[in-house]
């Protein structure tokens, strides 16, 4: 059978050759290791996780860190989304085309380098946030499966020459995102639509790279993760409606 365009761009099952042999891809490897492996670990009360959002399964978790005054708060989230597969989730996130549909925090995406068919650098810049200077980033993204029906995308800063820091009116944030997808159905029966269920880990730390005050930056994540989250979600199951299940 003839494969669709979204089907052709779907996250791919293996490692793309073409990242294996990219001077980022040791960084790239590390880092994800380490993202997924965490993402997935269960947040105990003990070493300081919060609970500030809490809606349906979703599950917020943030800890407050400040480093000379600005705001790492590490954010932690958990949800279960219905009907949709790992896979999806993870193509819907990394692939830049849907991007500006879910994404509000944005203004301006521009693909930096085509890595491999699972790996891109992008410069993002944000909507600015009254009284703080306006933030962009630039960062690498990578798609990869795992074993037990896991996909993740991972999110981490970078460095390029041709988008050097701080250098207009943007203040350069860092940021390390992992979204990590793992889809489940009942022993014994085929997945579908109708039986699929997906556990999800989004795990977010963004340095905002230079004075932003504390109240403010704290105030727009706690209005802002929950809002990306069950926006993003949402996007997800409406895109896949009536399309096959992809595993
Ligand atoms: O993970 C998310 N989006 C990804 C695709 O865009 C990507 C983005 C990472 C950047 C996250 C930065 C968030 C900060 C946005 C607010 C602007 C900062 C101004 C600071 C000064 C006061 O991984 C979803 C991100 C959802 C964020 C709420």
């Amino acid at each position: 059978a003839e494969r669709t365009r979204d089907e052709v761009e779907l996250p791919p099952p293996a490692i793309d050759n073409r990242l294996t042999v990219h001077p980022l891809w040791p960084e790239i490897d590390r880092i994800s290791t380490e993202q997924i492996q965490a993402a997935f670990e269960e947040v105990g009360g003990e070493n300081g996780w919060q609970l500030f959002a809490e809606e349906g399964d979703m599950r917020m978790y943030r800890r407050e860190v400040e480093v000379d005054g600005m705001v790492m708060d590490p954010l932690k989230a958990m949800h279960k989304v219905r009907g949709v597969s790992a896979r999806e989730m993870c193509h819907y996130f990394f692939n830049p085309r849907y991007r500006y549909e879910w994404e509000t925090t944005l203004e301006t995406m521009t693909i930096v380098e085509q890595v491999s068919a699972d790996a891109l650098v992008f410069h993002q810049t944000f909507k600015r946030i009254w009284p703080a200077s306006q933030r962009d980033a630039l960062f690498w993204s990578h798609v990869r499966a795992s074993r037990g029906n896991t996909y993740a995308v991972t999110n981490h800063s970078t460095s390029n020459p041709d988008y050097p820091p701080n250098a207009g009116a943007c203040i350069r944030l860092f940021v390390t995102v992992c979204l990590a997808c793992r889809s489940s159905w009942p022993a014994g029966e085929q997945p579908s639509r109708d039986n699929i269920t997906t556990s999800i880990a989004y795990c977010s730390t963004v340095n905002p790279g230079g004075w932003a005050p504390a109240g403010v930056l704290r105030a727009v994540y706690k209005r802002e993760y929950p809002k990306f989250l069950k926006r993003f979600t949402s996007y997800v199951v409406d895109q896949c409606r009536g399309k096959p299940l992809a595993i």
